[in-house]
């Protein structure tokens, strides 16, 4: 009997609403694997799909390498497009950073795509941006309290060393554009 009225409520709210809106397409939904620099995007990670260059549609990853599963009830991610949106090219990035692998919007479709995307240089942290604590993390590789890692080599003369601990600091106070 609760669920009944539930239901109702619901279906009243979705015509109470669907008059302020345009026309909704049906969403289309993608599933799939997704790799940072060839390893698992780590639980956090946000995957955006954009049309147009409008967000339509994010996930944020539960598990560590996938951004949802083909099961009925599992997590999918939903892209909603507007009008005119059908058959536009979907572009999906990762932690902001574009990513390999597009998709054509057929809604009402429910589709695997597996995306990879490059990881930001310096962002050690894999949050999406380099901010104070990869720049800590350079200086602390720099004096040995921290492994070295390659990818800090940011000024490519075969160590991680002081030069490097400059550059990430330059670039994260915006003193350098790009590292
Ligand atoms: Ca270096």
């Amino acid at each position: 009997m609760r669920m009944a009225r539930t239901a109702w409520l619901f279906i009243l709210l979705l015509a109470l609403a669907a008059p302020a809106a345009a026309v909704p397409l049906l969403p289309m939904e993608f599933s799939g694997s997704v790799t940072i620099d060839g390893s698992p995007a780590p639980a956090g990670t946000v995957v955006t799909a954009r049309i147009n260059g409008s967000d339509c549609g994010s996930l944020t990853l539960a598990t560590a390498g996938v951004y949802g599963g083909d099961a009925l009830f599992d997590e999918r991610l939903v892209v909603c497009g507007e009008d005119g949106d059908a058959q536009k090219p979907i572009a999906f990035f990762v932690s902001g950073v574009l990513a390999a692998g597009t998709a054509v919007y057929t809604p009402g479709v429910s589709t695997r795509l597996d995306l990879t995307a490059a990881g930001i240089k310096g962002d050690f942290k894999g949050d999406g941006r380099v901010d104070i604590g990869d720049v800590a993390f350079v200086a602390h590789m720099v004096v040995g309290k921290a492994t070295a890692d390659p990818a800090a080599d940011f000024n490519g003369n075969g160590a991680v060393d002081i030069g490097d601990a400059a550059k990430i600091a330059y670039f994260y106070v915006e003193k350098i554009p790009a590292l």
